[in-house]
């Protein structure tokens, strides 16, 4: 072993990210008696919470189940604030995770990975890092998020705007003082929805540059009482797996009847109570195929409309925030606290560059093409790029990770397409993991994240038992996992509307990206139940020749 701190040192396993998945991945290998070594680029621990701190950041999970189950202490120590934590509370609660689960000696920060490759003569992975010291280690663990390699647009002169320029992952720690500043906000998914209500509570005028509308499920954040904590501190261990047994790891009810199945009152009655309730409540909880069905989705995307109609004032406001491209989840809905009713302010101004598209960015602002013919330029002072994330792969193809015969998982992926076996494994990288990789559920995350880390935690102690010196999945397993994916991709709205909406989840989003499934849409327990088979199989799709 090396010195946490710096320098080299060789290790049974490295993980790379020290978020909620490299948080979880080192108390779980370390429980199979690994010596275990994180490392982050970042100064803090939090990953995604370390780095979004952009105005109005929080979960769009309610805090019932977006929280780590294992560790009884951190359960009946910690107590949320309300509703839906804001970013600033998750990441106090993963660094009290941190300290109460004693990681810290094991995880070193300011560490960016710049190489990591894998020598089949010595069966170790070598990993370089900025500073130039180097790691070894006989697993390495990708645990370097789904969301976290920001995308800049592609705008001419963007280089040349004179004022700050922010993306929403980048936002500065020390915050930034917009009072009195005319803010151009680019981008309206789940970053630039929940920062608008701030920003203009803020700011002196804020134009966004909407491109794409969406669904937003709008919702409160009440705070969260004693009663409740106690109350889901006595069941914790049910609501956590009533989470793990829903398709989406949220702890909700599962409804039992279509939306077709019943009258137009009752729908809307049921439409209403589910959009009362608030979030992701709507999208989860109102009938059974919202996402199933694209007669279903055309009829919940009909009331969403409603909704913007009933709440925006403005009626080309509300018919331009109205998505009509695609169907409800041809996007993954963002939650919005208060995001319609901004549009009602009078500092807050829509752009539709769907129809008056962005021809440039000047060093004044943000210039559009004019409804029949010209440009107008609008003027701003900051500039907010809400413009989201090479999601699923960008964190692990900016850096090379070389697998067997020098091959990049960049290069394998570019070549045949996203394969993974599970999401865990790739074939040609042998004893490489990945936390919440390409192919896994999407889901509230904490699930997977913490189900795959015990998964993980009892592969390597079957491995090191039995003599097993590699895993690494099959060319069979992936090819079968790639098929299980698209099937059950294709047996749901998303991907055919997410490829219309720009998805991220079908790499819709990233100019030249392969269109294809990157998330498993299965659901979270029949995943689950996959990873338990692999496991009981001995892991024989993990071990080729
Ligand atoms: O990114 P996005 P995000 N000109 O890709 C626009 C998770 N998340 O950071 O749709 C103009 O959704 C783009 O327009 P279009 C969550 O899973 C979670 O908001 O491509 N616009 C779109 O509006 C979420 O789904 C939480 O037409 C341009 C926006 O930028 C995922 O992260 C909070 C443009 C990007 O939206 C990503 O969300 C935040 C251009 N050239 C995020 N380029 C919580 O749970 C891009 N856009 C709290």
């Amino acid at each position: 072993m090396g010195d946490v701190a710096s320098g080299g040192g060789t290790y049974d396993a490295v993980v790379i990210g020290a978020g909620f998945s490299g948080l979880a991945m080192l108390h779980h290998l370390r429980e199979a008696g690994l010596s275990v070594l994180v490392v982050d680029g970042a100064g803090g621990v939090g990953g995604t919470w370390w780095a979004n701190r952009y105005p109005g950041v929080r979960t769009d999970s309610e805090y019932l189940a977006y929280a780590f189950s294992f560790s009884r202490e951190v359960r009946d120590e910690w107590d949320w604030s309300e509703r839906y934590p804001r970013g600033e509370e998750i990441r106090a609660y993963l660094e009290f995770v941190a300290d109460r689960l004693d990681l810290r000696r094991d995880i070193r920060l300011g560490a960016t990975v710049e190489r990591a490759e894998h020598s089949d003569a010595t069966n170790r992975w070598t990993l370089t890092l900025a500073d130039g010291s180097s790691l070894h280690a006989t697993y390495l663990v990708s645990a370097t998020g789904l969301l976290s390699r920001p995308l800049y647009p592609e705008l001419p002169g963007l280089d040349t705007f004179a004022g700050p320029a922010y993306h929403s992952a980048r936002w500065p720690h020390e915050g930034v003082d917009l009072s009195g500043k005319r803010v151009g906000l680019i981008g309206v998914g789940a970053s630039g929805i929940q920062m608008l209500p701030e920003l203009a509570d803020q700011a002196a005028h804020v134009t966004v540059f909407q491109r794409t509308p969406n669904y937003v499920l709008e919702t409160t954040s009440p705070a969260v009482t004693a009663d409740e904590l106690a109350a889901l501190r006595a069941d914790y261990d049910a609501v956590f797996e009533r989470a793990a047994q829903h398709p989406f790891g949220v702890p909700m009810e599962i409804p039992t009847r279509s939306a077709l199945e019943v009258d137009d009152d009752e729908r809307r009655r049921v439409f209403e109570s589910r959009w009362e309730a608030g979030g992701f409540r709507f999208a989860n909880e109102c009938f059974t195929d919202l996402v199933s069905s694209p007669e279903a989705s055309a009829l919940a995307s009909e009331f969403l409309r409603g909704k913007i109609r009933e709440i925006v004032t403005d009626p080309r406001t509300a018919d331009a925030l109205s998505p009509s491209t695609y169907t409800f989840m041809g996007k993954r809905p963002p939650t919005g606290h208060g995001y319609y009713a901004a549009y009602n302010r009078e500092n807050v101004e829509l752009v539709d560059v769907l129809t008056t598209p962005i021809a440039r960015v000047t060093p004044r602002g943000v210039v559009v093409a004019a409804d029949g013919s010209g440009e107008v330029e609008h003027e701003i002072d900051v500039l907010v790029l809400a413009t989201g994330f090479d999601a699923m792969t960008g964190a692990l193809t900016a850096f090379d990770v070389v697998g067997r015969d020098g091959v990049t998982l960049r290069e394998r992926w570019e070549r045949d397409g996203l394969r993974t076996y599970l999401g865990i494994s790739v074939h040609g990288f042998p004893n490489f993991f990945l936390s919440l990789g390409p192919q896994t559920p999407l889901s509230n995350l904490t699930v997977p994240v913490q189900r795959g880390a015990q998964w993980l935690q009892r592969a390597l102690a079957h491995a090191r038992e039995n003599g097993v010196e590699q895993l690494e999945a099959t060319r069979e397993a992936e090819e079968w996992w790639y098929e299980e994916t698209e099937r059950a991709g294709r047996a749901t709205v998303m991907y055919e509307e997410g490829k219309k909406a720009g998805a991220w989840f079908v790499g819709g989003n990233v100019p030249g990206k392969r269109a294809e499934m990157a998330v498993y849409l299965g659901g979270g327990p029949v995943y689950q139940d996959e990873c338990a088979r692999a496991a009981a199989e001995q892991y024989a799709g993990f071990r080729p020749g």
